[in-house]
């Protein structure tokens, strides 16, 4: 950029000159032959994040663990649905996975080795209390303990899921898990107990992660654990109990927390993608990402359910008191949201609400996971919907990732550069969003290493390292130097 233009020189240069940006931020004029655009010059700096963000990975208890009776562990309702035939692929449990339990101080270096400052894991509910209420575990403390002064010893900044599905067994036998609001109220006094052993040290709790996968695919769909076909009434006062639990939650870790903690959600929700970033389409994805969010994010982010959802509902809509309405919205420190997917919105003046879901099934590209759809500006959607909608004042990507069916070569490499392909693009539009001054204070991969994928089991590669379930030894795939790289530079490369 040039500094010494004299008024004179200046105006001589006039008829060739492009706009840039001064260092103040004002538009300046600079010589046309001296502007990025004329010479084709790189900008190595274009993707840059505000300094200070927080760039890490995710994992879940269940899904890396293993140890499943060590401990003094109790059983969750995932130990008994992987053990029924037919319910995963290739009948595969999480009884060892990546055998983490044992292994975390191993898994701990993997993050190191990238650079990583924050981790995601969650605690295991059975490992503290192996009847969902009652009696505490004193091994089970203990060992999250462990995993989080190992974390701190190595500079990686701890924050904390309470519950990733998998919910004590005894809770599901005693009550019918979330359909009780019994297990609600176990989960607020899990929670509490939680925050008043770790937020010394940990700082960021997030009560649950992924409400529609946990209570729609558990009690609709009857694809993921406990393998419940609810009828329509009995499923939204299913849903209604699992938002109560997380607003009973939130309150009990601010009641038995260290005062500075900070507690979230983890929400997959549906990200309405205006279909062209015009109106009415804009107009209409805001409207959308209201609606298809009403039962769980709308509601805990606006204290009550929309008039619309209710509508739909009928005679099936959720039973509740005032008071229910105002625990589920109690205020929260930040909101944590797992992107995977955009949900394309089309304005439609004579839908409901104004809107309509659209997308093309014959060709739309997907990940190894026949349901991931690339959609990298779900991530810019998610952050400004978040944000603009709900007034978020900080936000965290909690999990995005994809899984690649990885080839691990005989010289040991992973070339999963669709996976980088995918990361690139959606850390974009991350960078998109935290241009434009939308809050997002931190982003979490998913995952750290490949592990046991729900009902797809062993069969679907979500991590950064490689995982040989044999040896369970680790290998960095080609993803994971592009990542460290990443972090190392604070931008997309
Ligand atoms: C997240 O779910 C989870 O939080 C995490 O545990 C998981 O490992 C990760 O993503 C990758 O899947 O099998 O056709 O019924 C993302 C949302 C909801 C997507 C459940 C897959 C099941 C589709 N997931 N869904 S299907």
């Amino acid at each position: 950029m040039s500094k010494d233009l004299s008024r004179r020189s200046f105006g001589k240069k006039l008829s060739s000159a492009a706009i840039g940006t001064g260092a103040a931020g004002a538009a300046v004029l600079l010589p046309f032959s001296e502007s990025a655009q004329a010479q084709g010059r790189a900008n190595e700096d274009f993707y840059a994040f505000p300094s200070g963000f927080k760039w890490g990975c995710a994992t879940a208890a269940y899904q890396i663990e293993g140890g499943a009776n060590e401990g003094g562990r109790g059983k969750s309702i995932w130990d008994t649905f992987s053990h029924i035939p037919g319910k995963t692929y290739k009948n595969q449990t999480g009884d060892i996975a990546d055998d983490d339990y044992h292994r975390y101080k191993e898994d701990i270096q993997l993050l190191k080795s990238l650079g990583a400052t924050v981790y995601r894991f969650s605690v295991s509910w059975p490992r503290i209390f192996p009847e969902g209420t009652g009696q505490p575990n004193q091994e089970g403390i203990d060992y999250y303990s462990r995993v989080t002064d190992e974390l701190l010893a190595n500079g990686i900044e701890p924050f904390c899921t309470l519950f990733h599905w998998d919910l004590p067994q005894t809770l599901q036998d005693r009550f019918g898990g979330w359909e009780s609001r019994q297990t609600s109220e176990a989960f607020a006094h899990y929670a509490g107990y939680v925050a008043s052993k770790y937020s010394d040290r940990i700082h960021h709790f997030f009560t649950m992660n992924e409400f529609s996968s946990f209570i729609d695919l558990g009690y609709k769909d009857g694809r993921f654990a406990p393998g419940l076909q609810l009828p329509a009434g009995k499923l939204n006062q299913t849903r209604h109990n699992a938002v109560l639990a997380h607003g009973l939650a939130v309150q009990a870790i601010r009641a038995e927390g260290k005062p500075e903690t900070k507690v979230g959600v983890a929400e997959n929700l549906v990200i309405g993608v205006p279909v062209i970033e015009a109106e009415p389409h804009l107009k209409a994805s805001v409207e959308a990402t209201r609606i298809l969010n009403a039962q769980y994010l709308t509601v805990i982010m606006e204290g009550k359910y929309p008039q619309l959802y209710l509508e739909q509902q009928g005679a099936n809509a959720p039973k509740f008191s005032e008071e229910d309405l105002k625990i589920i919205g109690s205020p929260l420190d930040f909101i944590g949201t797992n992107v995977y997917t955009p949900t394309y919105i089309r304005a439609d003046e004579s839908a409901p609400g104004g809107f309509v879901r659209i997308k093309n099934p014959a060709s739309y590209p997907h990940m190894a996971s026949p349901w991931l759809d690339v959609g990298p500006e779900a991530l810019y959607w998610a952050a400004r919907h978040v944000a603009q909608i709900w007034g978020a004042k900080e936000i965290y990507i909690t999990e995005n990732g994809c899984s690649s069916a990885d080839v691990l070569t005989q010289d040991g490499h992973v070339y999963d550069t669709d996976r980088i392909m995918y990361l690139r693009n959606y850390i974009k539009q991350l960078h998109r969003a935290t241009a434009e001054g939308f809050p997002v204070r931190g982003y979490f991969l998913w995952s750290l290493m490949d592990n046991f994928e729900w009902g797809d089991g062993y069969n679907l590669r979500f991590g950064i390292f490689y995982v040989d379930y044999e040896t369970q030894k680790r290998y960095p795939k080609e993803s994971a130097a592009f990542y460290k790289e990443l972090i190392r530079r604070n931008a997309v490369v």
